[in-house]
């Protein structure tokens, strides 16, 4: 920030350039005009956050995930263009004329649906997040996520709008013996996945669109089951079919994937619910309190998937004592919640965390209390305390030790 001086040429040259201003509004004096209107808006070419993908010498490009920029955000909508991805097998060329939903199995009468069909239902309107369950993989290792982007950036939070799959279950009539839901997608793996009737009928969503336009096609065009608050990977992205059945249909993602290994060996099915989480982006890895000692605002986003977030604290003194953030508002369900503290950094080297505790009571643990329950077993559902070091120097990162 520079020291603005208010002297009596600055004041003339202030008047000078409100006559330039006048001349301008009145056309006499024509100068180099800006770019023209233009059909579907882009950003500013001096914004350059993008999110991060994997290496391009990957021998199987159409796998993978791409992250979130967190520690760029603000408030709590992810642009469509930056919402992280994760395909298994790429993202299809679907022509939304053609795409059709079979509804069929232990159903009355089993039905097929096209987009129109669909949009011909009352529509809803809902924030929710979508995460990742290998979001925060990298806290259990050594390795330590270096960002917010990095430690957090599988995880973003749209608006979706589409139709409750209560609608469609009621209209294909529901046989008693239905305990289950198996959804596919229509991308080369077909990816399927078994979802509970119970959920199915609470709030999920056939959802297409997003941000107030339709679905990305990253993010399932046309069609996707939006499941809030459940592990990114029942989403079922490019949705062409729901049988509705007795049993679970322990496909390869819901067996061999997306399992908990749990410390006395046995390990953890249908892990759905996201449990609570949070995460500082600002100040966070990788950025430097620039201004010196003095005011700096904490911000973050949390998040959980069994509800609203209650509560966030913040410790800036290594965990010894915590202040109850600042929520913006409205808080939604199952959405990223953004928080925020106003903090005196004393210029000494310190490190400032977050947790945050849902509607249910559930307090968000550290490391060592989700290892004592889980053990240190690299896999998914990682929800710890993220801990940011701060440096004398104003530099952060990751690492003590860094
Ligand atoms: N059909 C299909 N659905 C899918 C996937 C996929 O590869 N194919 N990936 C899943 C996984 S693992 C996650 S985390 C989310 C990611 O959603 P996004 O790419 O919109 O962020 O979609 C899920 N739905
Ligand atoms: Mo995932």
């Amino acid at each position: 920030m520079k020291k603005l001086q208010t002297s009596r040429r600055k004041l003339l040259s202030l008047a000078g350039g409100l006559a330039t201003l006048t001349a301008c509004a009145k056309k006499e004096t024509p100068t180099e005009l800006g770019k023209p209107l233009s059909k579907y808006g882009d950003r500013s070419p001096h914004e350059t956050s993008v999110r991060t993908l994997p290496p391009a010498d990957s021998p199987t490009p159409s796998t993978g995930s791409s992250r979130t920029p967190l520690q760029d955000s603000y408030g709590i909508i992810t642009p469509s263009s930056l919402h992280f991805e994760r395909h298994h097998s790429g993202v299809p060329d679907i022509d939304p004329a053609k795409h059709q939903l079979l509804l069929h199995g232990l159903v009355n009468q089993p039905l097929m649906y096209t987009l129109d069909d669909l949009k011909h239902f009352p529509s809803v309107s809902r924030i929710h997040f979508v995460e990742c369950s290998g979001n925060g993989r990298s806290e259990y290792s050594a390795a330590l996520g270096s960002t917010p982007q990095a430690s957090h950036g599988l995880a973003s939070c749209s608006e979706w709008t589409g139709v409750p799959v209560s609608a469609l279950l009621k209209e294909a009539g529901l046989h008693p013996d239905a305990k289950w839901i198996i959804a596919e997608g229509a991308d080369p793996c077909h990816l399927t996945r078994s979802i509970p009737i119970a959920k199915i009928m609470d709030d999920a969503l056939l959802v297409y669109a997003q941000n107030g336009e339709p679905l990305r096609p990253e993010q399932g065009y046309p069609l996707r089951l939006l499941l809030p608050g459940y592990e990114g990977n029942t989403n079922i992205k490019w949705l062409r079919r729901m049988m509705a059945s007795a049993e679970p249909a322990m496909t390869t993602h819901e067996t061999a994937y997306y399992t908990d290994l749990l410390p006395d060996g046995k390990a953890r099915q249908f892990s759905l619910d996201l449990e609570a989480k949070s995460v500082i982006t600002r100040p966070s890895g990788g950025q430097k309190l620039t201004y010196g000692p003095g005011a700096y605002e904490i911000t973050g986003l949390a998040w959980s998937g069994r509800g609203k977030i209650a509560r966030v604290e913040i410790s800036t003194d290594n965990g010894k004592t915590w202040k109850d953030a600042e929520m913006q508002q409205p808080v939604f369900g199952k959405a990223f919640t953004r928080f925020r503290l106003m903090w005196n950094w004393d210029g000494q080297a310190t490190s400032i965390r977050s947790r945050a505790t849902d509607e249910t009571g559930y307090l968000q643990p550290t490391g060592d209390e989700l290892a004592d329950a889980r053990g240190r077993n690299y896999g998914y559902h990682n929800n710890q305390i993220k801990t940011w070091f701060v440096k004398a120097d104003g530099s952060i990162s990751h690492d003590e030790h860094v």
